[in-house]
């Protein structure tokens, strides 16, 4: 009977997935201009798949970083351009965002993770 237990696992595997709770999305857009992001407060549910659009509404080349747990999650945009970042929020909390170009102090906000 020991060949049965591939079969098994895949079973097994195909329930647990369907069992999962389902992936929620959520989008938002910050727009980035001299020296500031709007809006600097966000929030999103632990458990969504985030989408961030960066929408560099500006003259200057902006960047977006993300300080995550897992880690700093970065995209850039020249002016008038967009650029979209997604990362799954994975941990209750609040963590920082800012433009990490030099200069840029002030382009800085807080994405807020609160607990299903
Ligand atoms: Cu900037």
């Amino acid at each position: 009977m020991r060949w049965l237990w591939p079969f098994a696992c895949i079973a097994l595997l195909a329930l647990l997935s369907s069992c999962g709770p389902p992936l929620h999305e959520r989008s938002f857009t910050i727009e980035a201009t001299e020296m500031r992001f709007t809006p600097d407060k966000v929030e999103a549910v632990v458990g969504e798949q985030v989408f961030v659009t960066l929408s560099n509404k500006g003259k200057l080349a902006h960047s977006l970083t993300f300080q995550l747990p897992a880690g700093d999650r970065t995209i850039s945009a020249n002016a008038g351009v967009e650029a979209v970042l997604a990362f799954p929020a994975n941990v209750a909390g609040s963590f920082r965002f800012y433009c990490s170009l030099p200069g840029h102090t002030g382009m800085e906000g807080v994405i807020e993770i609160r607990k299903p």
